[in-house]
């Protein structure tokens, strides 16, 4: 089928373009050398991700790990058991009793977890955010994240190829206002859709992540939006919440689903048909960089503010050949 070649395509020169971006011009710094102020921690990394035992973020865990372990240094996960602030605040305010060279942070909201990690950065811990960001720039010396807005648009492109000529409504689900990864997919998609004038918008709808809540706004939508062609679900909770109420309603395969990220289960729907297309995320090389980035900074080496990782577009067409872009559960 052509769509997939054409999206990987597309998938790989947009990563190249934010990548080229990236390099080009984002900020260099010198951030200094230095650390936590407690010197037995000079070689201890922490890494806070969004949730815990959600293969997105185990990927990336494993990847950490191995690389602090290859650079000499010891990494330890804390993980929130929901991806939520007030979790992830305690954990954080944790950390800045003790703090350690660095901190690899998910924010899992844009400005609630600001003050937590910079009492953490005020320690003397290097602040790296990976996946997410915090509104505030001035807080972390770098970030590494894919580029949301562009996989937004990609899935949006997946879409419309997918529906064709065929005129209709699309439903997008984000995950939590506050989400800066998530939100950025949303508006990404949404943008690109204009260009598409065979379909049209059938809104926002916020899923606090959780699968019940995605499931229940697309047995509502197919309900109230009787020309719903697409629904485009913004991470792995989303799409498998909404692969859910499409099964329920007896719509799959009449109503194209299009997720972001590659977790087994999600694999195994494309695979089944429940989805037309996913865009993988590359969580490794985020967990990869964040640990080079950090150990730079606690070096006093330069560091890059912005670093991306690269999105591909997967079909059930292509699925085994880009096996390599599948999620873990466990290292
Ligand atoms: O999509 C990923 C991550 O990029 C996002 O920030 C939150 O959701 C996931 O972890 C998938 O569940």
């Amino acid at each position: 089928m052509q769509l997939s070649k054409t999206l990987i395509t597309a998938g790989v020169l947009a990563s190249a373009a934010s990548l080229v971006a990236a390099c080009g011009s984002g900020q260099i710094g010198d951030s200094g050398s230095g650390g936590s102020s407690n010197p037995a921690n000079s070689k201890k990394l922490a890494l806070v991700p969004g949730v815990q035992a959600e293969p997105f973020y185990i990927s990336m865990q494993c990847a950490a790990q191995e690389e602090a372990k290859k650079l000499g240094y010891d990494l330890t996960t804390q993980a929130p058991q929901s991806f939520d602030a007030a979790m992830q605040t305690t954990i954080v305010n944790a950390l800045g009793a003790n703090p350690p060279a660095a901190l690899l942070v998910t924010p899992t909201d844009d400005q609630a977890l600001r003050a937590p990690i910079e009492q953490v950065k005020n320690r003397g811990a290097k602040i790296i955010e990976v996946d997410t960001a915090l509104k505030d720039t001035s807080v972390a010396v770098s970030s590494i994240s894919s580029d949301n807005a562009e996989g937004g648009k990609l899935a949006a492109q997946t879409m419309a190829k997918l529906v064709g000529d065929k005129p209709g409504s699309v439903l997008v689900l984000d995950t939590i206002a506050g989400t800066s990864t998530s939100n950025a997919r949303a508006k990404g998609f949404t943008d690109e859709l204009k260009n598409h004038p065979n379909l049209k918008s059938a809104g926002i709808q916020f899923t606090q992540n959780e699968p019940d809540q995605a499931a229940g706004k697309v047995t509502a939508a197919l309900a109230s939006t009787p020309d719903l062609v697409g629904v485009f679900a913004t991470n792995l909770n989303t799409g498998e919440g909404a692969a859910t109420g499409l099964r329920n309603s007896g719509r799959i395969g009449q109503v194209d689903l299009v997720g972001f990220d590659a977790s087994p289960s999600e694999v195994d729907g494309l695979r089944k048909g429940e989805y037309q297309a996913l865009i993988a995320q590359d969580p490794a090389s985020i967990g990869t960089q964040g640990v080079d980035q950090a150990v730079a900074a606690i070096e006093g080496k330069t560091v890059t503010r912005h670093l991306t990782a690269q999105l591909h577009s997967i079909t059930k067409d292509d699925l085994d050949q880009n096996s390599q872009y599948f999620y873990k559960q466990k290292c």
